[in-house]
């Protein structure tokens, strides 16, 4: 259940001492009540000194991801022949902690596909997917990848083809996957607008088509975003569709290294993690992370984080426990209307 904010609803904001207003209140809360189905609740009035501040009602409406993992599993199975995973039998449902929510994963492969997999959270406070489609080694096709997270108050959305290859100084792989997808991307970045400062780290995992936004629940945004999905997990589709496998071997190295390094990254950088850790404990976290969440971190390359991330080494050899070491940038989409990065520091 997600809680919509109406703010500054009341006709009585101004004009008269408390007193007055809060007896003006008191009648204009009836006569709201009256026009309203009997279960619609108004609040209370506690003090007189609330109208000093701002004014909040609230009206609810149900959100569930749960259609965003439906569209994208019957839309891959038009595509290609999924098989459920080795990793379905260990990852499917877990409940919270304090009992008050569940998390429910689904994992599968399919021919290109080393692992479509997603995780959704419902709790009473909180809704989360997390769904990402990582392509096999002899394919160079960014990664598919959703966060969603939402409270009542706010959600946090990133949703990308995150390259696998640098974009920012290798023009040919800019050029090969996302020059043709900017118009989508723009028509989307008007829609959900950049969502401010973020990890400077992140932008290198970032492509200029990503959706990085915040925004105030609301039935309208929600269906913004569930078109967005689509549309970007139908392109997806197409690029693993149309992609032609590699055969030459340091290529297929450099692809499996790649996505080692964005695992790598993810499974120790992701702002999810002190969540997690608060809902089902560290060590079934940590797990989560590592065995499915990121899975391919301990099996597609030897290199650890310190290796590809040398700038979090502390002192005595151990890695930073901070998630950015340069901190929060990019108050502004750093991607100009041509796809090209304009961001001067990372
Ligand atoms: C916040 N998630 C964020 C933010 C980003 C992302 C950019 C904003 C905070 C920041 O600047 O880092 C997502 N960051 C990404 C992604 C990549 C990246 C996708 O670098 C890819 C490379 N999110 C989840 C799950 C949970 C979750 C499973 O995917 C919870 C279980 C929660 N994301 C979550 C929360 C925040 C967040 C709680 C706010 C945390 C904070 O800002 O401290």
């Amino acid at each position: 259940m997600v809680v919509v904010e109406f703010i500054n609803c009341s006709p009585f904001m101004g004009g008269g001492d408390d007193n007055d207003r809060a007896k003006r209140n008191s009648e204009w809360q009836h006569e709201i009540q009256l026009k309203l189905p009997p279960l619609t609740r108004i609040p209370t009035i506690i003090s007189t000194c609330i109208w000093r501040k701002r004014r909040v009602f609230m009206q609810s409406f149900s959100l569930s991801y749960q259609k965003f993992v439906d569209f994208a599993l019957d839309e891959t199975k038009r595509h290609t022949h999924l098989v459920p995973s080795p990793l379905q039998e260990k990852f499917n449902t877990m409940s919270c902690e304090n009992g008050k929510g569940e998390i429910r994963m689904l994992s599968f492969q399919a021919a290109k596909i080393r692992l479509l997999r997603s995780l959704s959270i419902e709790t009473e406070t909180m809704q989360v997917l997390d769904f990402a489609v990582f392509p096999e080694a002899e394919y160079d096709v960014p990664i598919f990848c959703a966060n969603f997270f939402t409270t009542s108050a706010s959600n946090i959305v990133v949703l990308d083809l995150n390259p696998l290859h640098d974009i920012i100084y290798q023009r040919d792989y800019s050029e090969k996957y996302y020059k043709s997808l900017i118009p989508l991307g723009q028509k989307y970045a008007e829609l959900l607008p950049w969502g401010g400062k973020l990890t400077s780290e992140s932008i290198r995992f970032f492509s200029p088509i990503v959706i990085w936004t915040k925004f105030t629940s609301s039935p309208q945004t929600y269906d913004i975003l569930y078109s967005a999905f689509r549309d970007y997990y139908k392109v997806w589709l197409q690029l693993i569709g149309k992609a032609v496998e590699e055969t030459d071997a340091s290529q297929i190295f450099g692809n499996c290294e790649a996505q080692h390094k964005y695992l790598t990254w993810r499974a120790e950088k992701d702002p999810g993690q002190g969540l997690l850790k608060r809902l089902i404990g560290e060590t079934l976290a940590k797990d989560l992370l590592r065995s499915f969440l990121f899975n391919g971190v301990d099996e597609l390359g030897s290199k650890n984080f310190l290796d590809y991330f040398p700038e979090y080494r502390c002192e005595d050899g151990t890695v930073n426990k901070n998630r950015s070491i340069v901190g929060k940038s990019f108050e502004n989409r750093p991607w100009n209307a041509r796809g090209e990065f304009i961001g001067n520091s990372f």
